[in-house]
């Protein structure tokens, strides 16, 4: 099992920042009717979960990074954060159960504006955080502190940055892989263009900010 992998939160950095991506788009906010009539396929310690293999709406869809979160987010929810070793076995005993090859989760290197902020270098060790709670990861070299393969496509521990390295996009957001390179199932950062299935988790401000705007909508 591993341990907790929150550090502390990315309390200096504001969501406003987080916003921009470097595609140039931008984050959905949520919709209220959406919201309302969201989809929970399981609820783990409070929260509730969607499976877009569950989904036959979905079912055999797989999106960009930026997409999935998006799909959520318009739910009040967003892609799921892994914050405690609990919930990531949660999750990944999901995956295996119905043989899903690989999913999205919120992780993310932190890499464009504000992300010069001390605690946060280096980047490739300090740089990682779940962009849907704001919060940092364990460093990547703290193995006992995080879920990341210790083998990839090039044979190395990730994260690799492989993609970028062989002359593609930087390796920037965190799937769970499935057995890919026969290295079980574990934690990966890929490259954010990629589609894959994704995993919404419940985002509490999303649903307050529901709450409070549209106090005649039940969600
Ligand atoms: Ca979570
Ligand atoms: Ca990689």
């Amino acid at each position: 099992m591993i341990a907790l992998m929150i550090l502390g939160t990315l309390v200096a950095l504001s969501s406003a920042q987080f916003q921009p991506q470097p595609s140039g788009r931008i984050l959905e906010s949520p919709v209220p009717a959406l919201c309302a009539q969201r989809t929970i396929h399981q609820r783990f310690n409070g929260k509730g979960y969607y499976f877009s293999w569950a989904d036959p709406r979905t079912s055999g869809q797989e999106l960009d990074w930026l997409t999935g979160r998006n799909f959520c987010r318009q739910r009040c929810m967003d892609l799921v954060s892994l914050e405690t070793s609990d919930e990531n076995e949660f999750i990944k005993s999901r995956i295996v159960q119905n043989k899903v090859k690989y999913i999205w989760t919120s992780g993310r290197l932190c890499d464009f504006k504000g992300c010069d902020r001390p605690d946060l270098q280096p980047l490739h060790i300090n740089g990682w955080f779940w962009t849907a709670e704001l919060q940092k990861l364990a460093p990547t070299n703290n193995r006992s502190q995080n879920d990341w393969s210790e083998s990839g496509g090039i044979g190395k521990p990730q994260p690799d940055n492989r993609e970028a390295i062989q002359g593609g996009a930087p390796e920037n957001c965190l799937a769970i892989l499935n057995q890919f390179y026969n290295d079980g199932v574990n934690w990966h950062d890929v490259a954010c263009h990629h589609k894959k299935p994704w995993v919404c988790e419940e985002n509490e401000s999303l649903l307050k900010h529901i709450r409070y705007n549209y106090p005649n909508i039940r969600v």
